[in-house]
């Protein structure tokens, strides 16, 4: 091995044992996963889809694109007849891009949510590509209770007549109603989209609910909620899904890396498995907890609670800012991303919010008694209630009792 490579590998690894991950997208995958991505399909080119490639050599990428497939729609209850699965996106941008290159003419209309009040880039925001070849419409949550309107969300999309509207959230700590989404996408006569990557592995476990019976198109990334690889999958109604698959290769991207493939394959019936349901019930009873707690201790938590994996801090409340109560944090060991909050008075650089999930801890094997301690621990830094070196010791020796699984 590579030995300065190798010890950089194992720096981060104690890095991350010897620190408590709180970053919302974040997760570990199973060994067998990181296997899979280590794979000798790594050298292998299969530009196409199984049956029809480009390069010769590939009966074995077609075997393992056509698993990847079949475990992905059995994962979320699909009927093949109904529903196709693109598994080739390199990630969740792409993925995105994809489906308006495939489906919103240029100039056309995204409806999507800010990302301000927790949406993302590639929802039609004006800096990402998304934005420029297509035109946002973008909506807000609602300035009091921090939740979407919907009624509000109707009479915006009835009146913008978007072409695709997108139920898609990066910091959102509440619940989706689908169905809403759907009924307000039929009657502006749009194509609903639900961009569900963080929250595909509580969907795959039953514990939120299914955007799939209302959904055209459903885009999600394999490596948050779901503990697969990085990497990212296009379901699409069998309507749209020949030009999803036209989009995808050759509209944007080359060969697919099919040690991806194979890797998001492993991870997808892991998700399959009972044992991911009760991880995926635990995620939300260990937000609930640390949410619970943080409240407790006087923090604002936006919204005034949370329905998934994810938790939003208002810490300029307290006179803090995003960025610096960030930075305290990583100090002492307590790893979470800065974040604006809805109505931010701040800048997404140093905005007034701290964005806290819990799915790579639970990953871990914590529990709410942990996340108590946790929600002690995060308050004593901000609030500057114990000796530093103190803190530090006490988040080293939680974060070793529960190392990452290999
Ligand atoms: N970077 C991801 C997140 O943190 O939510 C979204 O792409």
């Amino acid at each position: 091995m590579d030995k300065e490579i190798s010890k950089l590998i194992n720096k981060e690894l104690a890095r991350q044992n010897g620190t408590i991950n709180l970053i919302a997208s974040e997760n570990y995958p199973s060994k067998e996963v990181l296997e899979a991505l280590g794979s000798v399909f790594t050298s292998k080119y299969a530009e196409g889809y199984p049956g029809r490639r480009y390069y010769a050599g590939n009966s074995i990428s077609d075997e393992i694109e056509e698993l990847a497939k079949k475990r992905a729609l059995k994962l979320y209850n699909l009927q093949p007849a109904n529903w196709s699965v693109n598994v080739q996106p390199y990630s969740g941008s792409p993925a995105n891009l994809a489906v308006y290159f495939a489906l919103v003419p240029p100039g056309g209309k995204i409806m999507g949510l800010r990302l301000d009040m927790g949406g993302h880039l590639t929802h039609g925001h004006r800096v990402s590509a998304t934005g420029k070849l297509w035109t946002q419409v973008p909506y807000g949550v609602d300035s009091k209770t921090e939740k979407i309107d919907y009624e509000a969300l109707l009479k915006m999309a009835k009146r913008e007549r978007p072409n695709i509207i997108v139920a898609g959230f990066t910091a959102y700590p509440r619940k989706i109603n689908f169905q809403k989404f759907g009924e307000i996408a039929s009657s502006a006569g749009a194509l609903l989209m639900a961009d569900v990557a963080h929250i595909a592995g509580l969907i795959a476990a039953g514990v939120h609910p299914s955007p799939f019976p209302y959904a055209d198109v459903v885009t999600t990334t394999t490596h948050k909620t779901l503990r697969g690889p990085r990497a990212a999958l296009i379901f699409s109604k069998k309507k749209w899904s020949e030009a999803i698959d036209k989009a995808v290769f050759p509209g944007l991207q080359g060969g697919p890396h099919l040690n991806q493939i194979a890797a998001t394959a492993v991870a997808l019936k892991e998700a399959k498995s009972a044992d991911f349901k009760k991880y995926a019930r635990q995620i939300l009873r260990n937000a609930k907890a640390l949410a619970a707690e943080l409240k407790r201790l006087g923090w604002r938590i936006v919204s005034g609670g949370t329905e998934n994996h994810l938790i939003l801090v208002d810490v300029a409340r307290r006179g803090l800012s995003g960025k610096s109560a960030s930075d305290l944090l990583e100090g002492a060991g307590i790893i979470v991303n800065k974040n604006t909050i809805p109505y931010d008075k701040r800048l997404p650089t140093d905005p007034s919010g701290l964005r806290i999930g819990t799915p790579a801890m639970t990953t871990r094997g914590m529990k709410e008694r942990e996340m108590i301690k946790i929600a002690e621990l995060i308050d004593a830094v901000l609030l500057n209630k114990k000796p530093f070196a103190e803190i530090r010791k006490e988040v080293l020796e939680l974060s070793k009792k529960f190392p990452l699984p290999y």
